[in-house]
């Protein structure tokens, strides 16, 4: 069986993502697959950039990678623009939209929020019919897929429909509902045509929320009071 380990959402957060990162390495899992949102919110985006550049075999694009990288407008946007080197915002800019390829006889397609819409908003309690969306192909002559796995949303879930799995694998570094760092493993036959025993896991990592809160607060982030809010609650901060 092959085994790959699913993370998203980071938005540099450092605690988070190194602890998630050594929870993947005691598990032995060596293939790691981002779905974006690197950046953003937390104290750290250089150093997450480069960190899952180094570990992460394929990484899609986020919408705050695009915003951060291709437009940089308002506050936080510059904030995190101004702390990333060329190379890195390069390396943003030129991220895949989404990647796909067959696991235990099924055709799985992995994105940010959407294969070709960074911006499409896919919440865990939309209706099916908003939902499988999602499973259309992206292109002309690409198919549609068995399991669609996406971020965004920081809500970890799985579910499953007209013969077809939907799975958000939550948040690294902004997780809501648990204040614990989400991630997810896919274990299958990679690249089998054929079907057979298929698993989705759904992972929880306690980490340093004190520390990422702290470092966040040294690091004069925009909106830091929404941020610390949004780590020590899990909810979205509704002032
Ligand atoms: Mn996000």
């Amino acid at each position: 069986m092959d085994r790959i380990a699913i993370i998203s959402d980071i938005h540099s957060n450092m605690p988070a993502l190194e602890a998630v990162l050594a929870d993947i390495k005691e598990r032995g899992i060596k293939r790691i697959i981002c779905l974006g949102d690197l950046v953003g919110k937390g104290a750290n985006p250089k150093e997450v950039v480069d960190i899952i550049r180094n570990t992460c075999e394929t990484v899609v694009k986020g919408n705050w990678d695009y915003l951060v990288a291709e437009v940089a407008d308002g506050e936080t946007m510059k904030w995190n623009n101004i702390r990333l080197d060329e190379e890195q915002i390069d390396f943003l800019k030129n991220l895949p939209l989404y990647i796909e390829f067959y696991i235990s006889g099924k055709l799985v397609r992995m994105c940010h929020a959407a294969p070709n819409d960074v911006f499409l908003r896919i919440r865990s309690n939309c209706t099916v019919e908003e939902k499988s969306v999602l499973f259309n192909p992206p292109k002309n002559g690409a198919k549609e897929c068995d399991v669609l796995i996406y971020g965004d949303i920081h809500v970890a879930y799985i579910q499953n429909f007209n013969q077809k799995t939907l799975i958000n694998v939550g948040s690294v570094g902004v997780p809501l509902q648990v204040s614990q760092a989400s991630y997810a493993i896919l274990e299958g036959k990679l690249d089998e045509r054929t079907e057979a025993p298929i698993s989705f896991t759904l992972v929880r990592v306690p980490y340093d929320v004190e520390k990422a809160v702290r470092d966040a607060k040294e690091a004069k982030v925009p909106n830091f009071e929404k941020y610390s809010h949004e780590l020590n609650y899990g909810q979205v901060y509704r002032p």
